[in-house]
């Protein structure tokens, strides 16, 4: 089993903590990389679009980062993936709201502020969409309450997407409200050794 792409990237962090937590063992290509470098002809005949991750499991390409979450549950970790309908919705519900709703802010002032040189930076705009980041961030801590994770009592694929653009989020350097069920909720994947292994990692 191999897994393509730097442990920097949020969608590689994702998919690395999912096969983490399934106890899979894999050989890791360009963990080590920088933006772009995995970009070679031979990684573009498994990912046309040069995108990060690439799961590769012998011989099953998987491509898109919350598809190999779900993969890797689905084929080695079921109990990660919640058996009654009401916490299935919601572990699916925050895993889009990462990839689509969550994903735009975030990335933007990620960029900005970690890989964008300061004399460069559109502070103006940066402004805006932290008050979008907050308020996104708002929505998911309205929605924990007093939840233990996201799907309700147990850990499930549902707090993985969401638990990596958290660590990003409470990374960042900049102002936040105050989102105690967030980090009630935050705190418990502290405590999972996979997170910090494949996700609390430094941001660059
Ligand atoms: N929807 C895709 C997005 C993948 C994506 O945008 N990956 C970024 C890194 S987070 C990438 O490949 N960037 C080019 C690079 O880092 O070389 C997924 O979830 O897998």
């Amino acid at each position: 089993m191999k897994l393509y792409g730097r442990n920097t990237s949020i969608n590689v962090q994702k998919a690395a903590w999912v096969m983490g937590e399934a106890e899979l063992n894999w050989e890791w290509i360009d963990k080590e990389g920088g933006v772009g470098t995995i970009d070679t002809p031979q990684y573009r005949k498994i990912n046309p679009a040069a995108k990060i991750p690439t799961l590769d499991d012998n011989g099953l390409l998987v491509r898109q980062s919350n598809t190999i979450v779900r993969y890797v549950a689905r084929k080695y970790a079921p109990q990660l993936i919640p058996r009654d309908d009401p916490a299935w919705v919601e572990a699916e519900r925050w895993m889009e709201w990462q990839s689509s709703d969550n994903r735009v802010p975030l990335t933007k002032v990620f960029w900005t502020l970690i890989r964008t040189p300061e004399n460069k930076r559109n502070m103006e705009e940066l402004s805006l969409v932290i008050n979008v980041l907050n308020d996104d961030f708002t929505l998911l801590d309205e929605y924990l309450g007093n939840k233990k994770y996201i799907a309700g009592d147990e850990f499930s694929i549902g707090d993985i997407p969401p638990g990596a653009a958290a660590y990003r989020y409470l990374s960042l350097p900049i102002e936040r409200p105050v989102l105690t069920n967030l980090q009630n909720w935050y705190q418990k994947l502290v405590e999972r050794p996979k997170f910090k292994e494949m996700v609390m990692i430094p941001l660059a």
